[in-house]
């Protein structure tokens, strides 16, 4: 770690980032920043959660009809309410709410766009385990300038211009990317701050790790089935066998995968031909991060990115990891191995 990234706060590095990028008016930056306060506000219930009562369930459902833990109510609100009033963003977009989530009348209207995960991997929850947080940012589409609409949050993830992800796990990251390179920043509890911890995260070209539910095995394409039994197979030369590694929340396997290499993907199936993670606020933003940390998405046939969205809350099979992982994985599927 250099000298200076010791002392590299979040706000310091978005702040000399805007410098970087004439014309920036200094808007990202609020947005950003407003985004890092909302992080903060939920870690310090995550990390008590086995302490006071925000454990086990409400009574509600979300749209992928996952019983809703007290702490994504929590998360979602939180977000919802340190975003709302700085005058950065048009509309949002939650896991936890069906509808676009419109900014308050009392607020202005800014030009950028929020889709958000406020709390992936909330089954996790009760068993301590890692979840985070997952957001990607668009600039409206819509003219006027008055509220924002679902044209605004139904963009495909090329037009992306940030994502990234907050990890809840033995620390805290706040990990993003403004299409400069991939950015992880450390929370220092006894300051506050998250500190550049990871400057430039680049996934190395191939792994050994594969990352996914391997219980779907049986409701699985052939081409997956085989591509699975071929990482399976003991090869020297082409560094097999693979080891397995499952979290079960996508933002710990994501992560993992961005770090250490090889692959993580949630394939569609016999029963869920989509599988199951979501593209608006799950795919769209890690597609984004890997393939500005050097690495590759793909749907099973096209970069995450390219994926054009018909509705929020849609579905779409997810690959992410290192560029060779993932060429030998759609080789597969493409039934040419
Ligand atoms: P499964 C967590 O519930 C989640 O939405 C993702 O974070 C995770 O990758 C996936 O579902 C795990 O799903 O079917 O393996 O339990």
């Amino acid at each position: 770690m250099t000298q200076s990234a010791k002392f590299m706060t979040l706000e310091r590095f978005i702040n000399e980032g805007e410098e970087m990028h004439p014309g920036a008016t200094g808007e990202f930056s609020g947005l950003l920043h407003d985004l890092s306060l909302a992080a903060k506000l939920v870690w310090r219930e995550v990390s008590k959660a086995g302490l006071v009562n925000v454990m086990g369930s409400t009574d509600r459902m979300n749209v992928s009809g996952d019983i809703v833990k007290k702490l994504d109510v929590f998360a979602d609100e939180t977000i919802f309410k340190a975003m709302d009033h700085g005058g950065h963003i048009c509309v949002m977009a939650s896991e936890e709410n069906e509808d676009i989530l419109h900014i308050p009348d009392r607020y202005k209207a800014g030009k950028y766009v929020l889709l958000y995960d406020p709390l992936d991997g909330s089954s996790n929850i009760d068993a301590n385990i890692t979840i985070g947080s997952i957001f990607s940012i668009f600039i409206r589409v819509s003219d006027g300038g008055g509220k924002g609409t679902l044209a605004d949050c139904l963009q495909p993830g090329y037009k992306q211009v940030a994502a990234g992800y907050i990890i809840y796990g033995s620390s805290t990251m706040f990990v993003y990317s403004t299409g400069h390179g991939v950015h992880g920043f450390t929370l220092d509890p006894s300051v506050g701050e998250f500190l550049l911890s990871h400057e430039n995260i680049r996934i190395p070209a191939k792994g050994k790790i594969y990352s996914l539910n391997e219980g779907n095995f049986s409701s699985w394409d052939p081409g997956m089935q085989k591509y699975i039994q071929y990482l399976k197979e003991t090869d020297k030369s082409t560094g097999r066998p693979y080891s397995l590694r499952y979290i079960g929340t996508m933002v710990g396997d994501a992560h993992r995968t961005l770090l250490y290499g090889g692959i993580f993907a949630y394939p569609g199936d016999k029963k869920n031909p989509e599988g199951k993670l979501r593209l608006m606020y799950e795919c769209n933003p890690m597609a984004y991060i890997f393939d500005q940390a050097g690495g590759k998405s793909s749907d099973g046939k096209q970069s995450i990115l390219n994926v054009r969205p018909t509705s929020l809350h849609q579905r779409t099979p997810v690959f992410l990891g290192s560029t060779e992982d993932i060429g030998m994985c759609e080789r597969f599927l493409k039934g040419e191995k």
